[in-house]
C-alpha cells in the first residue's frame, strides 16, 4: 500500500492524479518550476517541493532535482502522468532502483515499444497485424528501392527511435526515394540520435482507432474498448471520442483481442494504449504502444464508468485486475481547450486568464488546472483543459458539447473554442464521416 504519491508533472494531469489519490486515502506530494508556483496542483497537494527552473530540462525533466524531492519527502511511489518523465525507461529504473516504484511498466517495457522497428518484430511474432512492408532497419537506398518496389508506391518512411509522427517521410514514387531516405536518415540522427529508419506500406486516408489496455504483475491482461482520435492537427489530438463512429461489434472485438496479444507479448503491466492505423475496409495493422495514461484516457473513463488512475495505481501496488474487458456503455466527446488562436494557424497564445467561466450541468466534465488570475506560461504545452461530455448517444453528446463549449468564457487568451463550435456543426463530423486527413480540409469560417 502507497502512503504517498510524488507526482513528476504539472498542470490538469497533476490535478487528476491528486484526486485519485485523495480518494484513496495517499498523501500526494506536487513539484513545480519557479514557473509554476501559482498553480493549482501546489495548492491542492498535502506538500509541495520546487525543483528548479522554468525550463522543462531544469525541472520536470531534472531527474535528480526529482529524485531528491521524492527523498527528502519520503514518497514510496511517482506518478509521472503524460509527457515529461512518462516514457523515460532511465526514469523508470532509477525510481524502481532507489525504492521508489515507478507507477508504469518497467524500464524493459518502455523500451520494447519506444524502439519501433523492435516493437513492431514483436507484434509480428505475437500475431499482431501490423503495415506490409520492412520488418527490419533500411541498410541502404538500394534496398530501399527494391523493398518499396515490392510493397508498391506510395510508401513511408519512419524512424526507429521517433513515434507520434516526427521523422516520417511519405514517398509516392521512385523518383523521390534517393531524397527522403537521405533526409529522414539525417533528420532521425538529428532529432533522436538514433539514424536506423524503416519502411512501411503508406496507407492512405487511415483513421487513428487506439485500444486501452491494463496488464497486471500476474500476466493478466484486458481491454477497455477503443478511442477515435482522428481529429488531428499536425499530429496534435484535438477531438478525441469513444466509442468510435466507424467501430463495429464485430472490429471492436478483433482490435481488442489484438490489443491484448501486444500487451501480453511484453508481459505489460500497467495501463497503456496501443495504437492502430484503420483503413477504410476496416483493415487495422498496429502502429505503436503507449506506455503511459495519456491525455484522452477520460473518454474512456465515462463510457466505462471506471477510474483509469485508480486502476493504475492498483496495478502498481500489486493487486490483479479484474481480467474481464470493458464496453462502452455511453458516448463520450472530449475537446481539448488550448490557448492557441485558432484563426492564425493554432499560434500559442500564453498570457493571463483574465475572466473565466466554466461550463457545467447535466453530462459535462471539465478537467482543467485553470482559474481566473491564472497565467499560461510560454514554457509549457498550451493546454488549459478537457470539456467532456458524455451522452447516451453520439448525437447528443455532440449537442452537449455544443452548449457547453457556448457557455465556456475564457477571456486573456485566445483558445480553440472557436474551432470546436464550428467542428460540432460540421456535416461530416455530426455524420462521424472523417479521417486523420480531415482537418487538413476543414475551413474555419472567420
Ligand atoms: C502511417 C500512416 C500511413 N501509413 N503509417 C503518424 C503518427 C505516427 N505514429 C505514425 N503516423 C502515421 N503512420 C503508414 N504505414 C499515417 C500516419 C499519419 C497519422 C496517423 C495517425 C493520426 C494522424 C496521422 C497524420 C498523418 C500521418
Amino acid at each position: 500500500m502507497f502512503k504517498k504519491i510524488l507526482i513528476a508533472n504539472r498542470g490538469e494531469i497533476a490535478l487528476r492524479v491528486i484526486r485519485t489519490c485523495r480518494e484513496m486515502g495517499i498523501k500526494t506530494v506536487a513539484v513545480y518550476s519557479t514557473a509554476d508556483s501559482e498553480s493549482l496542483h501546489v495548492k491542492f497537494a498535502d506538500e509541495a517541493v520546487c525543483i528548479g527552473r522554468p525550463a522543462s530540462s531544469e525541472s520536470y525533466l531534472n531527474i535528480p532535482n526529482i529524485m531528491a524531492a521524492m527523498e527528502i519527502t519520503n514518497s514510496d511511489a511517482v506518478h509521472p502522468g503524460y509527457g515529461f518523465l512518462a516514457e523515460n525507461a532511465k526514469f523508470a529504473s532509477i525510481c524502481n532502483d532507489s525504492g521508489v516504484k515507478f507507477i508504469g511498466p518497467t524500464a524493459d517495457m518502455i523500451n520494447k515499444m519506444g524502439d519501433k522497428i523492435t516493437a513492431k518484430e514483436t507484434m509480428v511474432k505475437a500475431g499482431v497485424p501490423v503495415v506490409p512492408g520492412g520488418e527490419s532497419l533500411l541498410e541502404s537506398v538500394e534496398e530501399a528501392k527494391g523493398l518499396a518496389k515490392e510493397i508498391g508506391y506510395p510508401v513511408i518512411l519512419k524512424a526507429t527511435a521517433g513515434g507520434g509522427g516526427k521523422g516520417m517521410r511519405i514517398v509516392w514514387d521512385e523518383s523521390e526515394i534517393e531524397k527522403a531516405y537521405d533526409t529522414a536518415k539525417m533528420e532521425a540522427a538529428a532529432s533522436f540520435k538514433n539514424d536506423g529508419i524503416y519502411m512501411e506500406k503508406f496507407v492512405e486516408e487511415p483513421r487513428h482507432i487506439e485500444i486501452q489496455v491494463a496488464g497486471d504483475q500476474f500476466g493478466n491482461v484486458c481491454h477497455m474498448s477503443e478511442r477515435d482520435c482522428s481529429i488531428q492537427r499536425r499530429h496534435q489530438k484535438l477531438v478525441e471520442e469513444s466509442p468510435s463512429p466507424f467501430m463495429t461489434d464485430e472490429l471492436r472485438h478483433a482490435m481488442g483481442e489484438a490489443a491484448k496479444k501486444a500487451a501480453a507479448a511484453i508481459g505489460y503491466e500497467s495501463v497503456g494504449t496501443v495504437e492502430f492505423l484503420v483503413d477504410k475496409h476496416r483493415n487495422f495493422y498496429f502502429m505503436e504502444m503507449n506506455t503511459r495514461i495519456q491525455v484522452e484516457h477520460c473518454v474512456t473513463e465515462e463510457v466505462i464508468n471506471f477510474d483509469l488512475i485508480k486502476e493504475q495505481i492498483k496495478i502498481a501496488m500489486g493487486e490483479k485486475i479484474s481480467g474481464d474487458d470493458y464496453f462502452p456503455h455511453m458516448h463520450s466527446i472530449e475537446c481539448r481547450i488550448n490557448a492557441e488562436d485558432p484563426f492564425n494557424d493554432f499560434r500559442p497564445s500564453p498570457g493571463k486568464i483574465t475572466t473565466l467561466h466554466v461550463p457545467g450541468g447535466h453530462g459535462v466534465r471539465v478537467d482543467s488546472h485553470v482559474y481566473a488570475g491564472y497565467t499560461i506560461s510560454p514554457y509549457y504545452d498550451s493546454m488549459i483543459g478537457k470539456l467532456i461530455t458524455i451522452a447516451r448517444t453520439r448525437k447528443e453528446a455532440i449537442d452537449t458539447m455544443y452548449r457547453a463549449l457556448s457557455e465556456y468564457v475564457i477571456e486573456g487568451v485566445k483558445t480553440t473554442i472557436p474551432f470546436h463550435l464550428q467542428l460540432m456543426k460540421d456535416e461530416s463530423f455530426i455524420k462521424g464521416d472523417f479521417n486523420t486527413k480531415f482537418l487538413e480540409t476543414f475551413q474555419l469560417k472567420k
